[in-house]
């Protein structure tokens, strides 16, 4: 068994981490401040290929392994969730579906303006009455003359406020569910498309969680994704990876936390000693080692096991419920070490412990990962 990441994997994780802790640790606050990643990082982040890391070269991605993008979004979610959340959901979420199900003509057009970050992806399938019941999608499409209408409203859209290019899932007949849903390309500047509003929300503030309302929206036919009625497919498929993705961003938050966590215990005295030096906080930091280190090793493995083509859908959940649990109880307790300061903004432990409830609740509750999990050990 080898633990080992590639050459060509720890440079990557290298470039990532030093951008991060140079670019972006210093502005996280600000970001989460003002609701906004500036765009000068998102077009560093797009010179240093982090938009495309596992797409191939010849469609302007960095061609590199899923572990290499697991390790980019990690680092980066050490320092700022947010920026965290825009890459895992741009990456896995619309720049992944269109590499596994698109046609060579789509793969050619939309995939290098993504991969470089110049767009920014997102996937537009929740629904007020479609979240955890994901077939029960009510948008929409039927075909007319040359092109798809698309009528309906979509909530929760990680990245929507872009308006770039979404991947949309609607129906063409409801009372089919799973099998009538259809998968499709759209770019969100078209007709018809009204930003409704970007949510309001507790952490990862510097992203757009967007809700739109599509009304008469025409797609040109050579947008459907994969065949008629895949869409489900093409859903549940998009989700095992970008769960992947929320691992890696949750496991990022809590190693963020943690290290801040370390270094505050060393510091800070109390009685004469710092606090480090007493062991109801180095119980707590032993506790919070081992949530990271579970957390760690399958994501890791969960990503790995995508680059072999091997099955992962068991891995893919278990990794975003385990990652996210030790994100929300490893942000707690260095909350905890810090005391009164960690309640203080200026401390940034307070912006951990809400950015990190979040990778409990999207892209499937820890409680859908766990229905997943059963569905499969019973079957
Ligand atoms: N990966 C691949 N295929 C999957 C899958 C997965 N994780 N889960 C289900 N499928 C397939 C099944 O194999 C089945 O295929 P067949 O029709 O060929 O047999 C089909 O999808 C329907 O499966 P099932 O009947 O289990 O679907 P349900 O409607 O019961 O839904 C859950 C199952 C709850 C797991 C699914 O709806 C889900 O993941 N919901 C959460 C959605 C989500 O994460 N939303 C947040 C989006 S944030 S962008």
């Amino acid at each position: 068994m080898n633990f080992d990441l590639t050459d060509e994997e720890k440079l990557v994780r290298d470039t990532a981490r030093d951008f991060a802790q140079k670019e972006l640790k210093p502005i996280a606050a600000e970001i989460d401040k003002n609701h906004k990643i500036p765009d000068e990082i998102l077009k560093k982040m797009g010179e240093l290929g982090f938009f495309g890391v596992y797409a191939p070269e010849e469609y302007g991605g960095a061609g590199l392994s899923f572990v290499s993008y697991a390790l980019v979004v990690e680092e980066i979610s050490k320092v700022c969730a947010s920026t965290g959340v825009l890459l895992s959901a741009h990456t896995s979420l619309a720049v992944n579906p269109i590499l596994q199900f698109g046609s060579e003509e789509q793969k050619k057009k939309y995939l290098p303006p993504l991969c470089r970050g110049e767009k920014i992806g997102c996937i537009l399938l929740t629904e007020p009455d479609a979240g955890s019941d994901a077939a029960n999608v009510q948008t929409t499409i039927e075909e007319k003359d040359d092109c798809y209408v698309a009528n309906g409203n979509k909530i929760f859209v990680t990245n929507g406020g872009f308006k770039d290019i979404g991947i949309l899932f609607a129906t063409k007949d409801k009372s089919l569910r799973h099998k009538g849903i259809s998968a499709f390309i759209l770019e969100l500047d078209s007709e018809g498309i009204e930003l409704l509003r970007n949510e309001d929300k507790m952490g990862i503030r510097g992203t757009y969680t967007s809700a739109f309302a599509l009304d008469n929206v025409k797609i040109p036919k050579e947008n459907l994704l994969g065949k008629e009625g895949d869409g489900f497919k093409i859903a549940m498929d998009t989700l095992d990876g970008g769960r992947v993705g929320i691992a890696s961003q949750a496991l990022g938050i809590a190693e963020g936390a943690f290290e801040r966590a370390v270094e505050y215990s060393k510091e800070r005295k109390q009685f004469g000693k710092p606090i480090s030096a007493f062991q109801a906080v180095q119980f707590k930091l032993a506790d919070m080692k081992m949530r990271i280190d579970q957390a760690k090793w399958v994501t890791y493995q969960a990503a790995w096991l995508k680059d072999a083509k091997r099955p992962f859908i068991m891995e893919s959940s278990v990794a975003k419920a385990v990652a996210s649990e030790a994100a929300t109880y490893v942000t707690k307790e260095a909350l905890q070490v810090y005391g009164g300061y960690g309640y203080i903004t200026e401390y940034e432990m307070e912006r951990f412990y809400r950015d990190a409830k979040i990778t409990e609740i999207y892209e499937g509750t820890n409680e859908v990962q766990r229905i997943v999990i059963s569905k499969l050990i019973t079957k």
